[in-house]
């Protein structure tokens, strides 16, 4: 192996491959997953700067049978984008290829590479007054790479679409390490198979996605966020298609959530003050996107909330005032991830099931997760616009999270995809699968599917370096 590490630091430089031979150099950012659950060892880690030093990167490895994992922020919540523990895997971060290569405004896209973080992105597109859409709340460290390799999906998809819809080509690096260049910017393309798409969400397992060209939407003149108490899920539900009918394309964020998650909000993140949830089971979010003015989206809004109140959907209902306000509420929605990790380890289901379905859902598998596990507390809260829930398990109050994960965490997760399974909906809707639904897959999935997916897996990586044990086991 000190051969590849030699080639490896012969390509990247020295400085940019790093090893556990040198005592000083802490190694473990790169190597534990964003919720703790995964402690791998890396063999290295090793930071290209440009496409044509991935691509030698992977060629080394290929000749040596070394498997890669490319690593953009390490924000993924499926374990996807460390190594396992056997020492015999390099990590591929693509931290340091974070340049915006071209933003083209006739054509409405910018070209960037995949180790751009999004936060930045959407900044680039704001400065040229363009909006980049793509949003969630680990913005600020996650890569545009990473949400390409997950498809992530996040808080505008009801009206933008998931990550694989704001794409219009990608650069790839394949298992052979030849570059794929593929950044055309066209809208229309029907030369055959859609590689790019094929990429898109292939979690790190079928190449290396080095750049992408990504769409860009006008800047509305104005975004008005409300926030709305229901008495129940099928309110929530009878709200957003109010929202559809009233606001049209402004619509552009619902998201749900639940009475025990802000609790959790309002415990860690005090400051916050989260409004109306005391006294409701469910608290809706909703963003309406105005390209005419302010004063056009707060008559739209009141409109809306007029009729869903005389129609009993919204019990009660408060329009931010300023952008601050506005900012505040949509930091109570992103908080939540981070307010249920310090109350204790959880269990998380990141499921889609079609909308109209989602209240017999949640009424069903709470019923079955309560009867089955008494006082086991449910975080439920997700974008349900787009029929995904975050329906997340903790541990009854006062008992040993760790404890409850270990000893039930397989049959929490069985319980809830077969109920997933019955309303005909999926046990990943935007996080992946990653190494922690792996062996759910085959479950779950309709076996032609699978069947297709592993030849597709083996014809592209026939030695199987590629993130392998990812997504689909073979
Ligand atoms: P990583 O975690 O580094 O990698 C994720 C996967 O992509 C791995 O399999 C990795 O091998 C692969 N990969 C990374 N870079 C590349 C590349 N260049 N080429 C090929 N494969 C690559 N996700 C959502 O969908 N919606 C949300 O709303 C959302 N909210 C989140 C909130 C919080 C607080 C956190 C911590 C996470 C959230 N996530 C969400 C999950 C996560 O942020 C996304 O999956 C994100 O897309 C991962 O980006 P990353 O750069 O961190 O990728
Ligand atoms: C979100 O929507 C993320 O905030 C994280 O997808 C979900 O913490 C979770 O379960
Ligand atoms: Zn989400």
């Amino acid at each position: 192996m000190s051969s590849l590490i030699d080639s490896l630091r012969q390509i990247c430089g020295a400085e940019h491959v790093l090893t556990h031979d040198d005592p000083s150099t802490d190694l473990s950012a790169w190597e534990h997953d964003w919720r703790k659950r995964v402690f791998g060892k890396a063999l290295a880690v090793v930071r290209p700067a440009s496409t044509a030093e991935v691509a030698a990167v992977v060629k080394a490895c290929a000749n040596t049978f070394t498997s890669i994992v490319p690593q953009g922020g390490n924000t993924g919540l499926v374990a996807g984008s460390v190594p396992d523990a056997s020492g015999q895997q390099i990590v591929l971060s693509l931290q340091r290829m974070n340049a915006v290569r071209a933003l083209d405004p006739d054509n409405l896209t910018m070209t960037v590479e995949a180790g751009c973080i999004l936060h930045n992105l959407q900044d680039a597109a704001e400065k040229a007054g363009f909006l980049f859409p793509l949003s969630l709340a680990a913005e600020g460290s996650c890569t545009i790479g990473g949400n390409l390799g997950t498809n992530a999906g996040g808080t505008q998809v009801v009206r933008y679409g998931n990550t694989r819809e704001l794409c219009l080509g990608l650069e790839v690096v394949t298992a052979h390490g030849e570059v794929w260049h593929g950044l055309t910017g066209l809208r229309k393309d029907n030369t055959g198979y859609d590689l790019r798409h094929l990429m898109i969400g292939s979690e790190g397992t079928l190449g290396v996605i080095t750049a992408a060209t990504m769409k860009l939407y006008p800047l509305p003149a104005a975004q008005l966020t409300a926030w709305a108490a229901v008495p129940s899920m099928e309110a929530a539900v009878q709200l957003l298609g109010l929202a559809h009918q009233h606001l049209g394309a402004g619509l552009t964020g619902f998201e749900v959530m639940g009475q025990f998650a802000l609790s959790l909000a309002d415990k860690y993140f005090p400051n916050l003050r989260v409004p109306l949830y005391k006294e409701t089971p469910w608290c809706v979010l909703l963003e309406n996107s105005d390209h005419e003015s302010e004063a056009h989206a707060r008559n739209q809004f009141e409109r809306l909330l007029e009729v869903a109140m005389t129609v009993g959907c919204v019990s009660d209902a408060v329009v931010a005032e300023s952008i601050a306000q506005a900012k505040s509420l949509w930091q109570i929605r992103e908080s939540i991830t981070s307010a249920q990790a310090q109350e204790g380890l959880n269990i998380k289901h990141d499921i889609s099931i079609p909308i109209s379905k989602i209240p017999a859902f949640v009424a069903a598998t709470d019923a079955l997760l309560l009867r089955e596990m008494p006082g086991v507390r449910l975080v439920d809260f997700g974008h349900l616009g787009d029929g995904n829930l975050h329906y997340n398990v903790q541990a009854p109050e006062g008992v040993d999270d760790q404890i409850f994960v270990r000893d039930h965490e397989d049959k929490v997760n069985d319980l809830v995809f077969e109920s997933v399974s019955h309303f005909k909906g999926s046990i990943s809707a935007e996080h992946g699968v990653g190494s922690m639904k792996v062996d759910k897959l085959p479950h779950y999935k309709d076996p032609v599917a699978l069947a297709m997916m592993r030849s597709i897996k083996q014809s592209l990586d026939p030695q199987n370096i590629m993130n392998p044990g990812r997504v689909i086991s073979l």
